[in-house]
């Protein structure tokens, strides 16, 4: 099955159209439809590199830098350089998220919940169920991108996305299928993920035209999650849309929660490991612009640490499994452990926690992580107090990342 990680698929077709010359380098102008549909790049921001010249870099980019070599010092600049990262990640990786369409409406009829979107002369509906717990509430909600593989609680309500209904992942073929392409065009930059990131953000835009007692969603309490590929999803739309207040990404792997760079390395190193260039022949979750740069990711000005790093300052927690080769854990504990440096940057270190665990099957949640998810939807969803001081994997004497291989630049204090 393609849902099984350690079985790689034999051939792997990766594109191997890296460009013959190099980029050339461009003006600097602002770009504000490519840094987030729903978080554009704050006003006072410098001008946000449009086709800057790539340069190789075998460390994970300093997040504390902007492209142009500027430090980053204050909170301020890293809203400003938050919206570059996102930037980068839209035009190389991602695609491009589009920002909401001129009409969104929508309706609860149930549990149903319907949302209808027009842009440009042409029009998309599509449907989420929602799963209440009894009684009014209004509750705090764990958007599930395809479902979610976490035990959910109670008290908490469930809103499942079908996320293959906006952009399908059936095979590197997908590209273009989907309502998402309906509705911008087949030949759209958007990868699959973005495409379901925008589309979670339309269900948030119907959430809030509806009065929570009538909706009974509490649209302050809301989290994402999803597991395996769903879980590169959940990290995306929690990077992408800042209406989310705590981002669950499930045993991701490479393209979710692990760095291509490391990936490339634990593969260099004979771990049977998911890396950029094979993930492009299996499926559609990355923009086709992606291509050209699988074989060349130390060329990339980000890595994924950035793409989690999207979601600071709101809350994140990381929930991997290390027993499965195939999804990278060393990828991801190294990955994962450097973003958190932007939530201690910042000041909240204790926002952003990883829980890496094995001897478990693939998206089976280990009850010996429950504290560590307790711990994160009791504090952010259920505004109870509760140590989220956790970076935990029981992997650490064989994960093999060595931070001074990886790292070559400071944490600032932000003021
Ligand atoms: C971890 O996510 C993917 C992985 O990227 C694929 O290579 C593999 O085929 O399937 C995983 C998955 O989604 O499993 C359900």
């Amino acid at each position: 099955s393609q849902c099984i990680p350690g079985a790689a698929p034999t051939t792997t077709a990766a594109p191997t159209t890296a460009p013959t010359t190099a980029p050339t380098s461009a003006p600097t102008t602002a770009l504000p439809t490519t840094t987030g549909g729903s978080a554009p790049a704050p006003s006072g921001c410098p001008a946000i590199p449009t086709n800057p010249t790539l340069r190789s870099n075998t460390f994970l980019p300093d997040p504390f830098t902007f492209f142009d070599g500027t430090k980053v010092t204050t909170k301020a600049q890293w809203d400003c350089r938050r919206a570059e990262i996102s930037s980068f990640l839209q035009k190389y990786e991602l695609g491009t998220l589009p920002p909401k369409p001129s009409s969104v409406t929508g309706s609860l009829s149930g549990n149903t919940l319907t949302v209808n979107v027009s842009e440009g002369g042409k029009s998309i509906s599509f449907t989420a169920s929602i799963t209440y717990p009894s009684g009014n509430g209004p509750f705090p909600a764990i958007i599930g991108v395809g479902g979610i593989s976490i035990p959910r609680p109670s008290n908490i309500a469930q809103i499942n996305f079908n996320n293959d209904d906006m952009a399908a992942q059936v095979n590197s073929g997908s590209h273009g299928t989907g309502k998402f392409f309906q509705l911008y065009g087949t030949s759209h930059s958007a990868g699959a993920m973005i495409a379901w990131a925008w589309g979670i953000s339309r269900i948030i835009d119907v959430l809030e035209t509806i009065p929570a007692a009538t909706s009974r969603i509490d649209l302050s309490k809301l989290a994402v999650s999803g597991c395996s590929r769903n879980g590169k999803g959940a990290l995306v739309a929690g990077a992408f849309e800042p209406r989310i207040a705590l981002t669950i990404p499930q045993e991701s792997g490479s393209g979710g929660a692990g760095c291509w760079r490391i990936s490339d390395k634990m593969l260099q190193n004979g771990i049977s490991t998911q890396t950029a260039s094979e993930i492009v022949g299996e499926n559609a979750w990355f923009s086709p612009n992606f291509n050209q740069y699988v074989n060349q990711v130390n060329n990339l000005p980000f890595d994924h640490h950035l793409l989690a790093a999207l979601v600071a300052p709101r809350a994140l927690l990381i929930i991997d499994n290390t027993g499965i080769d195939w999804l990278g854990p060393q990828s991801v504990w190294g990955c994962m452990t450097t973003a958190n440096k932007v939530w201690k940057a910042l000041g909240v270190g204790d926002l952003m926690g990883v829980s890496q665990v094995g001897n478990h099957n693939h998206c089976a949640f280990p009850s010996n992580e429950q504290a560590d998810l307790s711990a994160f939807i009791n504090r952010f969803l259920l505004g109870q107090s509760a140590n989220t001081n956790i970076l935990k994997t029981d992997g650490a004497n064989n994960v093999g990342f060595v931070e001074s291989q990886w790292v070559n630049w400071q944490v600032p204090t932000l003021t």
